[in-house]
């Protein structure tokens, strides 16, 4: 006499239960496993670096912890707390190039800030900074401040992918300089 294991509904998270002589067998949906489908997409600890797995239906996110970055935060970075800054002495009155790879999550920051070290106000200076979640560079060289800014908002917590100033799509610029 052969009876119905599948009458007790025992495969979760929506799996098709195919009854056996005995016995039973789930068929999991995508995402989940395990004999009864009870372990989701963070069942296997997907995030890395104390980070907390977060699941929506078969798909999972990683919520990182202060310092990790990625989509499953195996990434480190080094952080400022707020308000800080490294102090550098001014650059010198040559070409500069500078390359600079940032991740943030704040709308409003400084990224860099370089001056001649006169402390009247014609003195020269640029300015790197992240203002409403957009990257804005403006320099005084003896004409007047000149200010530009990009489109694309960049506070997102992702670093970029590769660096350049023709690259739109990520957190990298490229600043050549010359006095
Ligand atoms: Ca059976």
């Amino acid at each position: 006499m052969n009876t119905d294991e599948c009458s007790s509904s025992p495969c979760r998270n929506g799996g098709v239960c195919a009854d056996l002589i005995n016995g039973y067998r789930c068929e999991c949906l995508l995402g989940y496993s395990g004999s009864n489908c009870e372990d989701g997409p963070c069942a296997f600890n997907p995030c890395m670096n104390g980070a907390t797995c977060e699941e929506s239906g078969s798909e999972f996110s990683c919520v990182c912890s202060f310092g990790f970055w990625g989509s499953r935060c195996e990434f480190s970075s080094v952080s400022f707390q707020s308000s800080s800054f490294l102090a550098y002495p001014s650059l010198a009155s040559v070409e500069n190039s500078i390359i600079l790879e940032f991740a943030t999550t704040l709308p409003d920051a400084l990224l860099v800030y370089n001056h001649d070290g006169s402390t009247n106000q014609n003195g020269h200076f640029f300015l790197l900074e992240v203002l409403n979640g957009r990257v804005h560079f403006s320099f005084d060289l003896g004409a007047g401040t000149v200010s530009m800014a990009t489109e694309m908002r960049v506070d997102d917590g992702q670093m970029a992918q590769d660096s350049g100033v023709t690259e739109s799509t990520g957190n990298s610029l490229l600043l050549v300089l010359f006095y």
